[in-house]
């Protein structure tokens, strides 16, 4: 039935469904949820706007969409959105924003950390010049993939929240792993939600879901993004099935996570007893663990994910060089000694 005797640490987004939401899927309740009237869609979308302390929650198929509505619902064509240049955004959602929302990124670094300097945020803004775009968004990641998982604090976030509003911008979180960000920090997701005009949640990551995200945000946003998920194709109909999975996810899987950044955290530091490796984020915030082979006679990427799938683990190269090892609910600790023997045995 499930593909789970490999150890595969490419990304979180490999989790499979559980048995519990299996059985969810197979006996969900389900109506028509472009007429409104699927009751799981419905429930899991409240569940959802509470646990993010928000108004309103739009299921959408993907993180990627749920990014690209919120563009489309915030922004008009010919607007700028202020985002960081590692933003998975910028980098992983194929130009989506510029291509179908005709919105221009405007790129400020982004910092180790995750953050953009508050600086470079507000001399990004525009002013008001018939030459220029005009400013409408600011978007933060947290926590931030390309920047070792490392997760934006509350202070922080209130800072951009308050910048964003004195300059009339809205603020929206790619909160694809805001969970994680949650369990890291020991706060209540809501919290890091609140500076925020939009956040959008992925189910289908360390929450363990097969499929769908949610975006989350006042009454009158989620309006507007529902017609954008609907230009974009997205209206799904029976799609209680899917949702069905997600309330599993938020029910049992989104207090559990700092589970598996202990297990990040052990294999970095089985890792980095390791001569040839180099861990990038020795304590890594959350779930992914990072790491350059030493340029003296080491293995390159491509033969190592070569060796490790005759041992059952599959990994995925960032270049030649460096690899992202992201740890989620079917990595237990066996997987963990393991797959730092494997590393032992071949560098
Ligand atoms: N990230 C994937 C790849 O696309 C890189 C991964 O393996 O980490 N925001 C963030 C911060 C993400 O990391 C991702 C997926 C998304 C959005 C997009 O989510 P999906 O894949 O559901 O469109």
């Amino acid at each position: 039935m499930t593909d789970m005797n490999w150890i595969d640490l490419r990304s979180d987004t490999v989790t499979q469904p559980t048995a519990a939401m299996r059985r969810a899927m197979a006996e969900a309740e389900v109506g028509d949820d472009v007429f409104g009237d699927d009751p799981t869609v419905n429930r899991l979308e409240a569940m959802a706007a509470a646990r993010l302390g928000k108004q309103a929650a739009l299921f959408v198929a993907s993180g990627t969409m749920g990014n690209l509505a919120a563009a489309l619902a915030h922004c008009r064509r010919g607007d700028e959105a202020i985002l960081g240049d590692r933003a998975h955004q910028v980098m992983f959602e194929a130009g989506g924003m510029a291509a179908l929302a005709g919105v221009q990124p405007r790129t400020v670094p982004n910092q180790p950390d995750g953050k953009l300097a508050l600086e470079a945020i507000e001399a990004a803004i525009r002013g008001d010049d018939p030459h220029y775009p005009r400013s409408r968004l600011i978007c933060l990641e947290n926590t931030h993939n390309l920047c070792w998982g490392a997760v934006l604090p509350l202070d922080y976030l209130g800072s951009v929240g308050e910048l964003a509003a004195r300059h009339g911008l809205k603020l929206h979180i790619d909160g694809a792993r805001i969970f994680n960000a949650a369990a890291a920090l020991g706060v209540p997701v809501a919290q890091l939600a609140s500076a925020a005009d939009s956040i959008t949640f992925c189910l289908s990551k360390g929450l363990c879901a097969p499929v769908g995200s949610l975006l989350c945000g006042s009454t009158e946003f989620i309006e507007q993004a529902r017609r954008a998920r609907k230009i974009l194709g997205g209206g799904m109909r029976q799609a209680g099935v899917l949702a069905a999975a997600g309330i599993v996810a938020l029910e049992q899987h989104a207090d559990r996570l700092s589970e598996d950044h202990d297990r990040a955290q052990r294999l970095a530091e089985g890792l980095a007893q390791i001569a040839g490796i180099q861990v990038l984020n020795p304590q890594p915030a959350t779930n992914m663990v990072y790491l350059r082979f030493e340029p003296d006679g080491a293995p390159v990427s491509a033969e190592v994910i070569k060796r490790a799938a005759q041992h059952g683990i599959r990994l995925t190269g960032r270049g030649d060089r460096e690899m992202r090892l992201v740890t989620h609910y079917w990595i237990d600790d066996a997987a963990v000694a393991k797959v730092i023997d494997f590393f032992a045995g071949v560098v």
